[in-house]
């Protein structure tokens, strides 16, 4: 099937089977167009909570799918490549987890909802890129132990009094990202805004005009007087970046910000899934159950 007869069949499908596409900001262009809702992984889930759909079918990795799940558990969640997990989920478990509260039993865990389920069941609470400090910062606690990624938690570190607890976590795609490639894109567009995700190196961010998450640059782009920014982040954030502000102009901050699990998911898998009614993600419901204890909340909070 060509890419027009593939759109058509997807269109069927999402007909018949009473589906939501979600598409995460770092998927293919492709994939974003065809789907529903285009977003952040908590704003898809929520998306996904508020529809009548029957199906959500959730173009984007594991944890997120799960996430759909933990909210939405009357739905069928799909996640189309079962492939495409996020390794920086992957580095906690929560067996590593219950030995660093023992090592730090006064203090709550904060765990970014880049994390596996059963590790979102064992947390305190949840957080986003985008409200991380706000979390941390209104716990009675003291001392925090902040899973799984290390850039985030050391970012977050520098907003609050509270002791935080480091994990040794990283995702791979901004973290290989240098002060060096940051300074050269600013040398090559020297009118622009660089605006770059928390999870790059704290001598990224503090090359930055902004540290954002994905949503939070759509939003800061938009009201931004500057017509030229530099996007430190996955490189699927410039397709929603441009169609959605068409007046300016976008640059990638380095080749490097591409997913490899994120660019798994193509057309002909999305279709796939709804034929065919796979993958489903389900989460056993005490952990379920758990989980969604901390992403509310987080929700509360924020
Ligand atoms: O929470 C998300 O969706 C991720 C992975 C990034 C972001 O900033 O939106």
């Amino acid at each position: 099937m060509n890419k027009q007869e593939l759109i058509k069949e997807i269109g069927r499908l999402r007909k018949e089977k009473e589906a939501i596409i979600l598409a995460h900001n770092y998927q293919r262009p492709e994939v974003q167009d065809v789907a529903d809702f285009a977003g952040d992984s908590l704003d898809l889930a929520k998306k996904g909570v508020s529809s009548k759909a029957k199906v959500i079918v959730f173009c984007g990795v594991s944890f997120m799918a799960e996430s759909a799940n933990i909210l939405s558990p009357e739905k069928t969640v799909l996640l189309p490549m079962i492939e495409a997990g996020c390794p920086l989920a992957d580095m906690v478990t929560v067996e590593a987890l219950r030995a660093k509260r023992k090592e730090h039993p006064k203090a709550a865990v904060v765990c970014y909802v880049n994390s596996p389920a059963q590790v979102k069941a064992e947390s305190d609470v949840c957080c986003t890129s985008s409200n991380a400090i706000k979390v941390v910062n209104s716990l009675k606690e003291e001392e925090v132990i902040f899973i799984p990624d290390r850039q985030l938690g050391r970012y977050v570190a520098e907003h609050t009094k509270k002791k935080i607890h480091l994990w040794p976590g990283f995702c791979a795609t901004h973290y290989s990202v240098t002060p060096e490639e940051i300074i050269e894109a600013k040398e090559k567009y020297p009118g622009a805004e660089v605006l770059v995700h928390p999870e790059c190196r704290l001598e990224v961010i503090a090359l930055a005009d902004a540290a954002l998450s994905t949503n939070g640059m759509i939003e800061y782009a938009k009201k931004s007087k500057s017509r030229e920014f530099i996007i430190g982040t996955e490189m699927g954030l410039l397709h929603r970046l441009k169609k959605e502000m068409p007046d300016k102009e976008f640059h990638l901050a380095s080749k490097k910000f591409i997913c490899p699990n994120m660019k798994l998911t193509t057309l002909k898998r999305v279709a796939e899934s709804l034929r065919e009614m796979k993958h489903i993600i389900k989460i056993p419901e005490d952990i379920r159950e758990k989980a969604k204890r901390s992403l509310e909340r987080m929700v509360e909070i924020s």
